[in-house]
Formats: structure tokens, C-alpha cells, sequence
């Protein structure tokens, strides 16, 4: 019976849709970005072993994510969030990658793992302890701390040590590249918060009526737009920066 509801996708399931198209396309950058580690310089291999990682940890969880939504109509929220626990601190890593050469420290890649921490925990008590039936407080009190956590990344990656050491790194390229990472926290990682407040009793659920399976909707989009995004950026930073080695 599980089965039978996996293979037949319904025509006009577009959260169904997303769950299978977001699948084969982490699968398919994963590919991708382990095979050009083997086209980069050395010092930038672990850089796209992190992309492929995190690509790859999110295609597993969108295949056990994609049956669960199959096989239950509900949201796979516990699924969901050990997946962004492990891959959010992995795109924290690739901040420090960069930067590191500028002479980041440790401490910074600890920072921005606690506030993406921070912000996933609080994030995942609004959504998997909302109370029957949904309760708008709960889920902007919980909303609101986990927003806490989301704004600290951001401010550490547009004016704090992320943006301040790219700009020491003395290549166009990674400060480039730095600031195309810190518009996806802007714009792509705020499309989680749409999603979230879909929850019944979220602030779009209650003002709108969007629906509670319009959560996952926003998450597959931003999780396809962010992880597979996030990659492609430090593909193309270590892309440049191996031709001006060779080149050297
Ligand atoms: C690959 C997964 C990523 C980049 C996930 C990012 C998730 C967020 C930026 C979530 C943010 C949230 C808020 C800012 C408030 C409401 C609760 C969350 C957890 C949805």
C-alpha cells in the first residue's frame, strides 16, 4: 500500500512535485560537485567536498522526506529539521573556508554554528510542539527567537567578520563570491520564514489562510534555491581562483 502511494504522484500535488524534482536535484549537484573536485587546485578541494556533502545529506533526507509526505499528506517537520541541523552548520563551514585564508578563526565558524543552531532548536519547538489545532503565540514567540539566530548570521556575513575578513582577503574574487553568499541568507534563507508561518496558527495561516502544506512548498523551493545555490557559488569562486593559480 506504502508503495502504491509513492509511485502515483497526483496531477495537482505541487508539494508532491517539489519533493521529487528537489530530490533529483541535490542527487544530481552532489554528482556534480564531487566529480569537480578533481578540475580545482588542492587548497580548494574540501570547499566543494562540503557542497557535495551538503547536497548529498539533503537528497537522502528528500527521499525518506518525499515517501513520509507521500504516504501521510503531513509535513515530514522532524525529518526536516535533523537535515538543516546537519547541512545549515555545513554552509557555516564554507564561510570559514573562505575566509580562512584572510585568517578566520575557529571561533567564528563556533559563532555562526550556535546561532544556526539556535535559530534551528527554536525554529523546530514552534513547529513540532504547536499545539492542536495551531496557536498563533506559540508560534511567534518561538518564530521570533529563532529569528535571533537567523539575524546574527546575517549581520556576520553582510558587515560583521565574514564581510570584514573577505574584504581583507585581497582577491576580488572571494570578496565577490562572499557577497553573493550573504544575499542568498538575505533573500533566499527568508523564505523559511514564510513557510514556517503557513503552520496553523501561523500569522500567513491566520491572515491569508494559506494552507498548513504550503510549509513545505517554501522549504523544498528555498532548499533547492539555497543548498544547490550556496554550491554553485563556491564552485565558481574555486573555479577562478585555480586559473589564476595556473596562470601564475
Ligand atoms: C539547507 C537549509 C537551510 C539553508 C535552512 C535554513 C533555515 C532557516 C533560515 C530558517 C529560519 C527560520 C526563521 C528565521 C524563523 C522561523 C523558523 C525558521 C527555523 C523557519
Amino acid at each position: 500500500m506504502l508503495l502504491l502511494e509513492v509511485l502515483s504522484i497526483p496531477k495537482d500535488d505541487p508539494i508532491a512535485f517539489t519533493f521529487f524534482t528537489g530530490y533529483m536535484a541535490m542527487m544530481a549537484a552532489s554528482v556534480f560537485f564531487f566529480f569537480e573536485r578533481g578540475s580545482v587546485d588542492g587548497k580548494w578541494k574540501l570547499s566543494l567536498l562540503v557542497s557535495g556533502l551538503i547536497t548529498g545529506i539533503a537528497a537522502v533526507h528528500y527521499f525518506y522526506m518525499r515517501d513520509y509526505y507521500m504516504a501521510t499528506g503531513e509535513n515530514p517537520t522532524a525529518l526536516r529539521y535533523i537535515d538543516w541541523t546537519l547541512t545549515v552548520p555545513l554552509m557555516c563551514v564554507e564561510f570559514y573556508l573562505l575566509t580562512k585564508a584572510a585568517g578566520a578563526k575557529t571561533s567564528l565558524l563556533w559563532k555562526l554554528i550556535l546561532a544556526s543552531v539556535w535559530m534551528l532548536v527554536a525554529g523546530y519547538i514552534g513547529e513540532a510542539f504547536n499545539p492542536e489545532g495551531g496557536s498563533t503565540s506559540h508560534s511567534v514567540i518561538w518564530g521570533f527567537i529563532s529569528t535571533i539566530g537567523y539575524i546574527y548570521v546575517l549581520y556576520t556575513a553582510w558587515f560583521g567578520e565574514v564581510a570584514q575578513l573577505a574584504k581583507n582577503s585581497n582577491s576580488p574574487v572571494i570578496e565577490q563570491g562572499v557577497r553573493y553568499l550573504a544575499w542568498f541568507v538575505l533573500v533566499g534563507w527568508a523564505i523559511y520564514p514564510i513557510g514556517y508561518m503557513c503552520m496553523p496558527g501561523g500569522w500567513l495561516n491566520v491572515a491569508l489562510g494559506w494552507e498548513s502544506s504550503n510549509v513545505d512548498l517554501f522549504y523544498n523551493i528555498a532548499d533547492a534555491i539555497n543548498k544547490i545555490g550556496f554550491g554553485l557559488v563556491v564552485y565558481n569562486i574555486a573555479i577562478q581562483e585555480t586559473a589564476k593559480l595556473r596562470a601564475a
